[in-house]
């Protein structure tokens, strides 16, 4: 059975939390990113982790040049149990992530093609290479989209590595279309269409129960 993952972008550390607590029973990581770790600092990490005990994923996208990339790996690492990179800037950028997340036993997920429809421009002509790099890089996995059931299949091929796949839900993505590819280590992420839910708990049940009919 895949997992799911919930992508926590609100912008309050007391809503956050409530929705943890509420939505924990059918969970099985959390992705936090820039919106809540703007407005409420790293240390929410912890918070949610007191409350939840799951695998809390720093979805920061690091795209720097090494030396700044490893700084940031430093610190979030600290707190989080895996950070998202983008490839695009160069097996250098993400090999300084993957040194500091290998001496802290913690993951790096690399991005390939993302979800939105802008990636058609820039990025889906580069993601099937991203995803040879991410195979050559060993990381923990890739990001790919599922809103483009075909493309997931095809660069989850290339790299033959765990993914996690958002695109489920806000962004018109079904589970149905992407169940067939989906395995044990991999990840579905929600986002709003379980955090804007009229009952969080509910989407967040029913999501759980579509992945678990594979
Ligand atoms: P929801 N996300 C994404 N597409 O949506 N990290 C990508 O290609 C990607 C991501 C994140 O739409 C997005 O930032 F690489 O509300 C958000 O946190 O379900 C989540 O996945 C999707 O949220």
């Amino acid at each position: 059975m895949a997992k799911l993952m919930l992508a926590l972008d609100v912008l309050d550390e007391n809503k956050a939390l409530k929705i943890i607590e509420e939505v924990n029973d059918y969970i099985d990581a959390v992705k936090i990113g820039y919106p809540l770790v703007l407005a409420c600092g790293l240390d929410v990490i912890k918070k949610i982790k007191d409350i939840c005990d799951k695998e809390v994923i720093a979805d920061f996208k690091v795209a720097d040049i090494p030396s700044t990339n490893e700084k940031i790996a430093k610190i979030t690492l600290k707190y989080a149990d895996g950070i998202i990179v983008h490839g695009f800037v160069g097996e250098d950028s993400v090999k300084a992530v993957k040194d500091v997340a290998k001496n802290l036993n913690k993951k790096v997920i690399m991005v390939t093609e993302m979800s939105h429809p802008g990636a058609l421009k820039f990025i889906q002509p580069i993601a099937e290479e991203l995803a040879e790099m991410a195979k050559k890089l060993e990381v923990d996995a890739i990001v790919v989209p599922s809103t483009r059931p075909q493309r997931l299949k095809r660069l989850k091929n290339i790299a033959n590595l765990p993914i996690i796949t958002p695109g489920v839900g806000a962004q018109g993505g079904k589970i149905e279309d992407i169940l067939n590819e989906l395995g044990e280590d991999d990840y579905v992420i929600v986002g709003r269409a379980i955090y804007q839910a009229e009952d969080p708990k509910n989407a967040a049940k029913k999501f759980k129960e579509q992945i678990k009919n594979i």
